[in-house]
């Protein structure tokens, strides 16, 4: 075999093992070994096969890393045909996740055993892809055409037990041997007579699917997954593994997943898949860093954050202890967070024994003395710097040594909030985006003092709590919200040069934008710019400089809260509608400050917003602030929800091609005044280079 794939007779069953460290993907030399194999066994005395892996999971997909590259034999169509037309009968025996073409394999198999811990899923439509070794054909054979397209659309993992229920898999077996428990599996099959059970032998029933079943299943999918082409190639597999018979119908799904596998939609999914991990990474940190134990968090601070992160420590069962100044708030605080669980519970995806047992991990004090055995504190109270110095000087008086303190801070100075403690070295940022037991993203904000171990310990505790990390050096604004200013500047200022609020933000929406600028606006609340205005001294003297919405809070138009802002909102619905009244001041308001009205087209509209962004993350780059330009992808997809497809800001720059960016920013610069146009020194750089912004990350 290989070395990855080995052979054994184990009591006259031949055991296909593979192992293929860290997720036992399909890689060329795996694909080969398992050919081999099954082809071995046809001719030895084995009366059963099984198929199994090594490690922490079953085969966890295609090999990700081979994808743009030239396609290496064996191709997994013709390992999963060895599989499926095998004289003998093909056991997988799962455990891990056997994701992708992983689950693939394990359906050409002729039965699947698993231990309940198991998860089988098909995950390729995350990465713009669908499964292209006959998923989309055999799951719909064998769990129904809704089931499969649900499972395949989503690309969500199923338990065991479901999995069972649904016909993916054949029989759950004990965790204690699964190899042993497989074998004997496999024995008692061939014992029983059990036949060489091939999914692709069953047929669909055309009269089973209701009709107009695809077409309404491609608008819902086209309506939730903006800027992505993967879902309706799905909804078209589905339907030819109804209308067709088997090889034409994998055939179809063959040149579908090939006009995918190629598009530029999934390579920036691809991209954001491994940037996600990457990130995950810190350049001068050992990878065997020692991590601190944190078994019990405090959250100084019930409210909407507050609450959101206590949630997230509650979620994955780690004991949370929240503090408030007075009971009330802390009732309230307590009040939110059983809220927010019960509309989870109202929406199925809680039961009511998971909504005890969290609420159960969270208590709560307004007394500084009970976090003397806290592992972990975050401190997540409004926005001034003063109170936030007053908090870490408490702190730093009664918690244990070695605790971590860590402020959810998203604009001020970490090293200053630091410095009110004598232990610098254990203090840090974790900056959480609302709401915070919904949003992935979790940017570490690292100060000049915070010791490695804590870096270390943070960012495994972000990943614990499901959280994406990104780590952030000591800035205002950090990554995110720093590059986010350029971003909403001009979306107003559009405003004054002839959009109305309806055209910006359309354009970012058809972009992929989840929500536009303006819209985003009205939903944070204009009072919330407004207010961190009133305290700035940087910014231009210019009347155009958020005219509408200094104008808009003046008026109490704060937003959704006050039912208006850019637009009106339906009282019941919260439905967004254009106002003219809005549109009328927008016009207004130009010709007082003397500017000429023009057309704007959508495409000024995106780089107008999005090229201040690109810029800015170039200065983050070079001042050290984010340590690679995919890092500041995985900010903006995970934290502001910039369209995965497109794969993140930077990555964006880089397919448009640095120099069209920055000659661009030098023409509004000559047009619009550089106290907003300044490009940024590494961006004019790499444009004259000829280099990308991903080139220049891997040189570093
Ligand atoms: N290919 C290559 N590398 C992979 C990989 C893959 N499929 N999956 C994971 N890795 C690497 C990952 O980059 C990281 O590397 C390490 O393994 C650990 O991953 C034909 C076409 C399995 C649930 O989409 O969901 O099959 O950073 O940090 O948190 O139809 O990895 O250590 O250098 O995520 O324990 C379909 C993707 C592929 C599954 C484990 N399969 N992987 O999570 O570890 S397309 C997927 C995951 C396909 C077929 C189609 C997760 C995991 P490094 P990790 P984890």
């Amino acid at each position: 075999m290989s070395d990855v794939v080995s052979y054994e007779l184990v009591n006259n069953v031949a055991v296909i093992s593979v192992n293929n460290p860290p997720v036992n993907a399909l890689s060329q030399a795996v694909r080969e070994g398992i050919l081999d194999a099954v082809t071995t066994a046809q001719e030895d005395a084995s009366e059963a096969i099984v198929l199994h892996c090594e490690g922490r999971t079953f085969i966890a997909g295609a090999d990700i890393t081979e994808f743009g590259k030239p396609p290496q034999e064996p191709g997994l169509p013709s390992v999963l045909s060895a599989i499926e037309n095998s004289s003998k009968p093909v056991i997988a025996a799962i455990h891990g996740t056997a994701l992708g073409g992983g689950f693939e394999v394990a359906l050409a198999c002729h039965y699947r055993c698993v231990i309940a811990s198991a998860k089988v899923g098909l995950p390729e439509v995350k990465l713009g892809l669908l499964p292209g070794a006959g998923g989309t054909q055999r799951v719909p054979r064998i769990a129904g055409v809704k089931a499969a397209l649900d499972m395949i659309a989503s690309g969500n993992p199923i338990a065991a037990p479901r999995a069972k229920d649904m016909g993916l898999v054949d029989e759950i077996i004990s965790a204690d041997d699964l190899k042993a428990g497989a074998v004997e599996y496999g024995k008692a099959l061939v014992k029983s007579g059990a036949p060489l059970k091939r999914i692709r032998d069953i047929t669909i029933d055309p009269a089973n699917v209701e009709p107009g079943f695809f077409d309404a299943a491609r608008e819902r999918l086209a309506r939730r997954a903006r800027g992505q082409i993967a879902q309706d190639k799905i909804v078209s597999c589905i339907e030819a593994a109804v209308n067709l018979p088997m090889d034409e119908g994998l055939q179809r799904e063959r040149e579908l997943f090939r006009e995918l596998v190629t598009s530029p939609e999934s390579a920036a999914m691809r991209h954001i898949f491994f940037a996600e991990r990457l990130a995950a990474k810190i350049k001068d940190l050992p990878r065997d860093t020692p991590l601190r134990a944190v078994n019990k968090v405090a959250i100084i601070g019930g409210g909407t954050m507050g609450g959101g992160i206590a949630m997230c420590f509650a979620n994955v069962g780690i004991p949370v202890l929240m503090l408030e100044i007075d009971d009330e708030a802390l009732q309230r605080g307590m009040g939110i967070i059983e809220k927010n669980y019960k509309i989870t519970m109202l929406k199925g995806k809680m039961t009511e024994d998971q909504l005890g047992q969290r609420i159960g991990l969270i208590t709560g004090t307004t007394d500084y003395a009970d976090l003397g055995d806290v592992d972990m504190v975050i401190e997540a109270v409004f926005e001034n710097l003063e109170l936030k110095k007053e908090i870490f000087a408490k702190l730093d008086a009664v918690c244990k040594p070695g605790a971590i303190l860590a402020t959810n801070t998203s604009y001020q100075d970490v090293d200053a909030i630091a410095a009110a403690t004598g232990r610098p070295q254990d203090v840090l940022g974790m900056h959480f985006f609302s709401p915070a037991n919904v949003m992935k993203l979790l940017e570490v904000v690292r100060g000049e003092k915070t010791a490695d171990d804590v870096l270390a310990t943070t960012m495994a505790i972000g990943k614990r709590i499901n959280k994406v990390c990104a780590l952030s050096r000591v800035c205002y604004g950090f990554i995110g919200n720093r590059m986010l200013g350029g971003y909403g500047r001009e979306a107003q200022i559009l405003l004054m040069d002839g959009c109305t609020p309806s055209q910006v933000d359309s354009a970012l929406e058809k972009f992929g934008m989840a929500m536009g600028p303006l819209a985003m606006g009205d939903l944070a609340g204009l009072d919330v710019g407004y207010k961190a205005r009133q305290g700035r001294t940087d910014l231009p003297d210019d009347p155009k400089l958020y005219r509408m919405g200094t104008l808009l809070v003046e008026m109490g138009r704060y937003g959704q809260k006050t039912g208006s802002g850019f637009y009106k909102y339906d009282p019941e619905t919260r439905a967004r509608m254009a106002d003219p009244e809005v549109e009328a001041m927008i016009k207004a308001e130009a010709a007082k400050i003397g500017i000429e009205q023009r057309d704007i087209s959508d495409e000024e509209i995106l780089q107008r917003c999005f090229y201040p962004l690109i810029n800015e993350g170039a200065r983050i780059l070079e001042e050290g602030i984010a340590q690679r330009p995919s890092d500041i992808d995985v900010v903006y997809v995970f934290g502001y929800a910039f369209p995965v497809a497109k794969g993140g800001p930077m990555y964006y720059a880089d397919q448009i091609g640095l120099k069209q960016v920055y000659d661009k920013i030098c023409e509004f610069r000559d047009r619009d005044g550089e106290q907003y146009w300044q490009p940024a020194p590494l961006l004019k750089q790499l444009a004259e280079a000829g280099k990308t912004f991903a080139e220049w990350g891997s040189e570093q």
